[in-house]
């Protein structure tokens, strides 16, 4: 296994959430009443597919990327989530904000190092001067889903050789 010295190559993703305020509907039938949004955490290539709605997730991931873990609040049960293939997301419901760690593991051939990531959940819409933090759940729904999302670039130094061809024929 050959190091190609001296090259960089690197993959632009994007990583975040959305939130919706579940309905009221949602919210009775929900196994845990005190439950208020529902929020979808992802990995995703930066590519949007054209007039989709959705942020980036145009390209399948997936041929570099094995593994994503997002360690969520010790609140929930089994906080540390896997998942092995893409889409790389994970949908939950929740009443609070917390920092959820993103760990992306490589292909097995890379030989790449996983990385961590960090991402603060985001439920609320940013409050103007005088407002509250938290909006009453009414003037939520009013707003709309919140996004909070990352751009980023994942770079790989001195790949292997059959990496960086992996890399170059997608
Ligand atoms: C806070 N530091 O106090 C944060 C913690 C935890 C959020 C927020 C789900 C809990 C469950 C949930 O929303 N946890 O499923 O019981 O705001």
């Amino acid at each position: 296994r050959v190091r190609v010295r001296g090259l960089s190559i690197h993959r632009p993703i994007i990583y975040g959430n959305s939130a919706v305020v579940l309905s009221q509907k949602e919210r009775e039938s929900s196994s845990n009443p005190d439950h208020t949004h529902r929020w979808t955490v992802a990995v995703r290539s930066a590519s949007s597919a054209p007039d989709s709605g959705i942020v980036g997730g145009a390209d399948d991931i997936s041929y570099f990327i094995k593994r994503v873990t997002f360690k969520l609040h010790d609140t929930y049960p089994n906080p540390s989530r896997n998942v092995d293939k893409a889409p790389f997301e994970l949908t939950e419901t929740g009443w609070g904000e917390f920092e959820i760690g993103i760990r992306i593991t490589f292909v097995q051939e890379s030989g790449e190092k996983a990385i961590s990531l960090y991402h603060h959940l985001k439920l609320h819409p940013w409050a103007a001067q005088g407002e509250p933090e938290i909006p009453p759940l009414e003037q939520a729904i009013k707003y709309g889903p919140v996004h909070s999302w990352q751009y980023d670039e994942i770079v790989f130094n001195d790949p292997f050789q059959n990496f960086l061809n992996l890399l170059t024929q997608h």
